[in-house]
């Protein structure tokens, strides 16, 4: 049996005008979970275009998706935002209102606040909640890098329970985890998976998981068989994959990934790409060559 959990970053399904396209993100939920059999689903993350999307946008999004899992896999809604007043907000709505077990939010970002401001946000939206946080730590895209030690002090608020690891500091990763073991790590660098599991992570959150999952299953299998040389294999199929669908535009195409496979994901909202003529070509290439 698989300890490691595999969660999707839900994506979120816009129609051409950019409103929310609920069908679109419902089907999304339902390929995750009846075809994918995923552990869980990160709701309202990078993936889910939730920083652009205004706080009621956000609220629907929670709604529909904890609506559609019915209590089938995890979930995990992503509250954070640069205004702490929306992201308090937002917990409130996803926990007490809709009724999600755990959140999670993005270190606060675009401003460089030093670490006690970032400790004040993470312990101002878990005051009065009765909840457990994931702290998503991305530094590519929020610049800002979390030391082991500054881990270990939000941490001292015992709802923090760990970390969703999206960065390929492998030092600070092993760090981490040599000095939490209690803590729960979810990786979220697909492409790099295997390394981190080598380093004791306790699952994965992704984006190119909503079609590549049972690959990625696969691969943790081979891994915890103490296979090796298959899970390496399985990473480097996943790689070609990943490399793929970056050069024809990450987000749209694993829309339009979803599209080859039966189910209607609508598009990503601007400024992001509308899908072009290439790009569904492109697309349905590499649904040929990897899911076929
Ligand atoms: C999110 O919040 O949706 C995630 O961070 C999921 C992790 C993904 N990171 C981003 C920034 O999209 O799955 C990864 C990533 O898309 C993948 O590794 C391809 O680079």
């Amino acid at each position: 049996m698989i300890m490691k959990k595999l969660y999707s970053a839900l994506m979120t399904a816009f129609n051409e005008d950019g409103s929310m396209n609920d069908a679109g993100t419902r089907a999304m939920v339902r390929y995750n979970i009846d075809v994918n059999h995923i552990d869980g689903l990160y709701i309202g993350g990078s993936t889910g275009e939730a920083f652009m999307m205004n706080t009621e946008e956000r609220k629907h999004l929670f709604k529909i998706a904890f609506d559609e899992a019915a209590g089938q896999c995890d979930l995990i809604a992503q509250v954070g935002s640069i205004n702490l007043n929306e992201a308090k907000e937002l917990a409130d709505y996803a926990v007490n209102t809709i009724g999600y077990k755990t959140i999670s939010a993005v270190t606060p970002f675009y401003y460089p606040f030093n670490f006690d401001q970032i400790k004040y946000y993470y312990d101002a939206i878990l005051e009065g909640l009765d909840t457990q946080l994931l702290i998503y730590s991305l530094p590519a895209l929020t610049g800002v890098s979390l030391t082991a030690e500054q881990f270990g002090k939000l941490f001292e608020n015992p709802k923090i329970i760990g970390i969703k690891f999206t960065n390929a500091d492998f030092l600070l990763l092993e760090r981490v985890r040599k000095a939490f073991p209690d803590k729960l790590i979810y990786f979220g660098s697909d492409e790099m998976l295997l390394s981190a599991l080598v380093l004791g992570v306790d699952g994965a959150i992704g984006s190119t998981f909503n079609l590549n999952a049972k690959r990625v299953f696969d691969e943790i299998k081979a891994f915890e068989a103490g296979d090796n040389a298959k899970a390496l294999e399985l990473q480097h199929t996943t790689n070609d994959y990943i490399m793929d669908v970056i050069d024809n535009d990450l987000y749209p195409t694993i829309k339009l990934l979803f599209h080859e496979a039966g189910v209607d994901a609508g598009q990503c909202s601007k400024p992001m790409n509308a899908p072009t003529p290439e790009m569904k070509a492109g697309a349905a290439k590499i649904y040929a060559k990897y899911f076929k």
